[in-house]
């Protein structure tokens, strides 16, 4: 049969149930705007998304059947094509308009739907309704990005991870528009295009895509002593997670919370992932590059398909303005902490992402956040960051959704009445109705009018001052939490910050900004300065810095600190077992019950796809190929082929390369059976994190070394001294 031939027969076949389909049209139309998802959100909206993806017959955007979609329309079976073929025309031009710009910054992002629940009534803080009843649930959509990148870039270059959350509460959307780092590169708005055409490949080259190792970059960065204490988380492990559902989220600057007698309390917001945080190693981003572009959106995306849903627990810092006014740093500044040692962080609820998006383009690639959404309770400062941002979000939208009704696409749309005059515009969705489109008016009734007591009131703060371009003498201490990062850290992390700058240095061409940088490391830490300057090969070259404040040594922060916070536990986190024909299948089923137990996944990578032929049991079906399953994918992993498949996989380099990447990135290795074999090969020493899993106690002590995480204590027999 020809495709055209079977395109007919189901149409004639379906027409039936077109008819049904259309059926279900009009219930839609009914249910307006609080019924079915076909229909699209607005008061008085009449119009609905086509239900030609749903429908069974193929129609054109007029709504036209299409009878043969295999051919365009010519003269014969091999004259020209005709002009006039309207089905031919709509097709391709929609489709040469399918791109639309991408996001200037964060343009590469991966989405999700959940909801957020608060622990207890916040109302002694807020009047903002989604935080006072602990039995309502608030929609949300997140979107993780990365920032340097293009939208078809990589997930793991070393970056900076946004993390925005548009909560649609009943009171309408509130946009927390966070990173994964809870400081910025710069105090003031009006440095941002000049940070990102820093970062952003090269104007003149068009390279590198996604990554700040670069002359511009740090030829910026270092004229800019104020992104110190950014650069030190930005060169730390944070700058490279293991996984979105790992990472902490911050709100980055000071809010207010106003309460409903309109009382005032600074507030910063902090997200926790409740399965821990966790980095990967830099070796094993570069790696997980190449052999996986995808792998955060992919973990995100198959972790809710699975029902492991990344779960965040929404916490908050408080204080009011006697309390800021002592800290010695300003609470207006960006670039700055307030550690949580000093002012607690106070869990007030939890965020699960339970719902993957179920259109790419239509929500992730769509969806609007502007840090300017907020809801009665919540309100801005006049951090000059934030304040710049409040423009900058809304007027991007306009270019990139290309005009202002951007509000009206469903991932943007309130899930409250949304009501106005504003009318017109590019793509209206809506079919405003009535005469009246304009306030005061009084030919109508039961149009909107405002709402003193039930609307949005700014918190009155007193402002006053000459209109100056200064920056505040109390955003001059550029050092001093840069110290605090680096002196909070673990030993591993302090490694890992060394090697950043040696990776990230190495790769500037012009020498004065390396002696720069260094100059400023000098400023923040003694011993980090000596150590990048001595990986570098550089001594005694740094240029002279004068800091503009002196810095000040502040008590160190553990809770700055990822591998002092770790969390003992394999959930979320995947464990793979290599097996050929001849395993043994019963061991395996011991294993991946372990796993499970322990809130982990167990994956079986084997030679073949297609299947394994095990000693015992019934056949084993793999889940990866070993030349498509590398060990960068997966947090501890188990050797287990049978005496004769390891001699087969010593010769394999994809399986050498296995193990010795699973050693070299410092992970659990569980071996049974023929690992031996494999673990000999591959040349790697038997340390404590090599672990016989034969025996009674053998799979427990495996598990619990790899819910541990990495053998940190390998780690300088694997990478030297630095
Ligand atoms: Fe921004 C996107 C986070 C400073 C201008 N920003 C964007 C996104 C995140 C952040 C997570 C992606 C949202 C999404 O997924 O669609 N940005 C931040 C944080 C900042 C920050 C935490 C500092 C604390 N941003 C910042 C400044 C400006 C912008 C100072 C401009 C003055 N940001 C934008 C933008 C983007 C954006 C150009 C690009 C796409 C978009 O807004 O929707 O307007």
């Amino acid at each position: 049969m020809n495709w055209s031939t079977l395109a007919e027969d189901v149409a004639s076949r379906e027409m039936e149930e077109a008819g049904n389909a259309m059926g279900s049209k009009k219930r839609a139309a009914k249910a307006g705007r609080s019924g079915s998802s076909d229909t699209l959100a607005g008061s008085g909206g009449e119009l609905h998304q086509t239900a030609s993806s749903r429908g069974v017959l193929l129609t054109t955007n007029q709504g036209i059947v299409v009878s043969d979609d295999q051919n365009s329309l010519r003269v014969g079976p091999r004259g020209p094509s005709l002009l006039e073929d309207f089905v031919l025309r709509e097709k391709i031009t929609h489709f040469d308009h399918e791109r639309i710009p991408e996001r200037i910054v964060h343009a590469r992002g991966s989405g999700a739907h959940g909801y957020f629940q608060p622990y207890k009534s916040l109302s002694k803080l807020t009047r903002a309704a989604f935080l006072q009843n602990p039995n309502k649930r608030t929609p949300v959509f997140v979107r993780f990005s990365t920032v340097a990148g293009g939208a078809g870039s990589v997930d793991l270059p070393r970056d900076v991870r946004g993390f925005a959350v548009k909560f649609y509460t009943e009171e309408g959307n509130f946009d927390l528009v966070g990173n994964n780092i809870p400081v910025f590169f710069i105090q003031d708005a009006i440095k941002f295009p000049d940070l990102i055409h820093s970062v952003k490949m090269e104007p003149d080259r068009g390279y590198p895509q996604a990554g700040s190792a670069h002359d511009t970059f740090w030829d910026f960065a270092s004229l800019m002593p104020e992104s110190m204490h950014m650069l030190m988380w930005a060169m730390s492990d944070r700058a490279i997670p293991r996984s979105f559902r790992m990472m902490e989220g911050f709100g980055v600057h000071t809010f207010r919370f106003v309460d409903s007698k309109g009382a005032s309390t600074f507030v910063k917001f902090h997200w926790r992932p409740t399965i821990g945080s966790q980095s990967v190693l830099w070796d094993e981003a570069m790696k997980i590059s190449g052999a996986d572009p995808d792998f955060h959106r992919r973990d995100l995306f198959e972790a809710i398909e699975a029902g492991d849903y990344p779960e965040f627990e929404f916490c908050i810092q408080t204080f009011d303005e006697k309390t800021a006014a002592k800290f010695p740093f300003d609470i207006l500044d960006a670039t700055k902490i307030i550690p949580e040692e000093v002012v607690p962080l106070q869990p007030i609820g939890k965020m699960v992402l339970d719902k993957n998006a179920e259109n790419f383009f239509a929500e992730t690639e769509q969806v609007a956040y502007h840090p300017g959404n907020l809801v009665p309770g919540i309100d801005v400062t006049d951090d000059p960051l934030l304040q710049g941002r409040l423009f900058s979000y809304q007027d991007t939208q306009l270019i990139r959704l290309g005009g202002p009704n951007f509000h009206q696409i469903p991932i943007n749309a309130p899930k409250c009445p949304m009501r106005n005059f504003q009318r017109d515009g590019f793509m209206q969705m809506m079919v405003p109705k009535g005469r009246v489109a304009y306030e005061p008016n009084s030919l109508e009734t039961g149009v909107p009018r405002e709402s003193p007591a039930a609307g949005y009131a700014s918190y009155p703060a007193n402002v006053s001052g000459p209109k100056t371009r200064t920056r505040s003498p109390s955003f001059a201490d550029h050092y001093s939490q840069a110290r605090l990062f680096w002196r909070s850290m673990s030993e591993p992390e302090q490694r890992h910050i060394v090697a950043a700058f040696t990776f990230e240095l190495g790769k500037v061409e012009t020498v004065a900004v390396r002696r720069r940088m260094l100059g400023h490391l000098a400023n923040i830490d003694g011993k980090l300065h000596r150590r990048v300057e001595l990986a570098l090969g550089m001594e005694g070259q740094a240029e002279d810095i004068e800091p503009a404040k002196a810095p000040i040594d502040m008590k160190p922060s553990p809770a700055l600190s990822i591998v002092k916070k770790a969390k003992l536990t394999l959930k979320g986190r995947k464990v793979a077992v290599i097996v050929t024909d001849g395993s043994d299948a019963s061991m395996v089923e011991k294993i991946r019950q372990a796993v499970a137990k322990a809130g982990g996944r167990l994956a079986v990578v084997a030679p073949k796809i297609g299947g394994i032929k095990p000693r015992n049991g019934k056949g084993l079906t793999p889940d990866h190929a070993l030349a498509a399953a590398p060990s960068i994918f997966f947090d501890a992993v188990v050797l287990a082929p049978s005496r004769a498949g390891a001699t087969a996989l010593s010769k394999d380099a994809g399986a050498v390369d296995f193990v010795r990447d699973a050693y070299g990135h410092l992970k659990v290795i569980g071996v049974f059976d023929g690992g031996e074999a494999l673990i000999e090969q591959a040349r790697v020493e038997k340390d404590g994190g090599v672990i016989r899993l034969e025996g009674p106690k053998g799979i427990a002590a495996f598990v619990d070394a790899a819910k541990a995480g990495r053998v940190w204590a390998r780690e300088s027999k694997v990478r030297g001294p630095i």
